[in-house]
């Protein structure tokens, strides 16, 4: 049946983008399709998961079980990590790399030459979860390396990374679930392609995805709802007050915890994501990360249609200051995150505009 198909490749797809560019050296094509081999060899180390011995917590001995942020590495992460680097550091392509796994920037081994992009990736989010077989991905974002680094192929720092979003020359996520998919943007709408397990090829099935500008589905922690600032707590209790409230219709709720799952299910029928920064832990403004989480999810969900933002402003615009910089991420369907940007401008005094926040209230403090 696959032999027989009429789907483009992703192979196809770039050379049919490329040509579009004349002048393009073919350079950023080569880098897309290493990222997609490494993605290829993660789906499959995913899917052997305990056969393979893969699973749980990173050994000590081998190098660290701790990530630059404190979290518990898991040894698909570490390998997932491997598998990027290997991947994508030989061709030529790159200038350098960044990752949520490596605390500093990666410099391109002095064997291999250097290239005019950056790449900055989480090679595996939601990966804390990775032991009870819920789907995870790895998301990428690619940047142009500044002019200085092409001209003097010196070694690539932090400040190199350090550029806002709206700059990203493309980004996409691999997500490794029932079937596995690339979603990939070059700044030209976002497509979607899934995993041909008899070709090994990546198939072009979701051309030109679309993110409906209104839901009736939102996601969000509600264990964190006492840490929630007054413009959150206002959106979800609306949405939960449902038809009997001022939104007059009722909501649905998800919290899969694996965030690239959730930007898929929500690039495939709308709904909004909220992680937003919160009063947990004063020394971080947000859960999860800029350069690697929101930037890259960002431009795929403007490029879709939807919106991306901090709660406040949107999230292409930030100018990053750290490679592991955290931030407040509310993205989807744009009516909805528009809705929570303007709750964040508008003064509320929350105990008196919402019943629901008064002693009865699901989420009171
Ligand atoms: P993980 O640490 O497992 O990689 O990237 C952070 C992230 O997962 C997101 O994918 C996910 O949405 C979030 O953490 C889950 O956070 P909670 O544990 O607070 O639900």
């Amino acid at each position: 049946m696959t032999l027989r198909s009429n789907r483009s490749t992703l192979t196809q797809f770039l050379i049919e983008e490329r040509r579009r560019f004349p002048s393009a050296s073919g350079d950023f094509n080569a880098l897309i399709l290493d990222v997609a081999l490494a993605c290829k060899g993660i789906a499959r180390a995913v899917a052997y998961g305990e056969l393979a011995g893969v699973m749980g917590n990173h050994a000590a001995a081998d190098g660290g079980s701790v990530n630059v942020q404190g979290e518990t590495q898991k040894t698909l992460d570490v390998l997932s990590n491997d598998v990027f680097m290997q991947r994508t550091e030989w061709a030529g392509n790159l200038a350098g790399m960044a990752s949520e796994e490596m605390d500093l920037p990666y410099q391109i081994p002095a064997q291999y030459p250097r290239g005019n992009y950056l790449i900055v990736f989480d090679p595996l989010d939601g990966s804390s979860n990775i032991d009870v077989n819920v789907s995870v991905g790895s998301i990428f974002s690619i940047l142009r390396a500044p002019k200085d680094v092409m001209e003097s192929g010196r070694d690539v720092v932090e400040a190199d990374f350090l550029q806002p979003g709206a700059q990203q020359v493309a980004a996409g996520y691999a997500l490794y679930g029932p079937t596995t998919m690339l979603v990939l943007t070059v700044g030209d709408g976002v497509n979607g392609f899934t995993l041909d397990p008899n070709l090994g090829e990546f198939m072009l099935t979701h051309p030109k995805l679309s993110i409906p500008e209104d839901t009736h589905e939102f996601a969000i922690n509600a264990s964190n709802a006492r840490f929630w600032e007054a413009p959150v707590k206002r959106y979800v209790d609306e949405c939960l007050a449902g038809k009997t409230g001022t939104r007059g219709k009722d909501f649905n709720m998800r919290w899969i915890a694996s965030m690239v799952a959730e930007a898929h299910r929500i690039l495939m029928r709308g709904g909004v994501f909220m992680y937003p920064r919160d009063t947990k832990d004063t020394s971080k403004p947000g859960r999860l990360r800029l350069l690697y989480e929101a930037n890259p999810v960002g431009m795929i969900m403007e490029q879709a249609g939807g919106r991306a933002s901090t709660g406040e402003i949107p999230m292409l615009t930030v100018q990053p200051t750290g490679l592991h910089q955290r931030i407040g991420f509310v993205f989807g369907s744009k009516n909805e995150v528009e809705r929570i940007e303007r709750y964040h401008r508008e003064p509320v005094n929350v105990e008196l505009a919402n019943p629901l926040f008064a002693e009865r209230s699901l989420f009171r403090d």
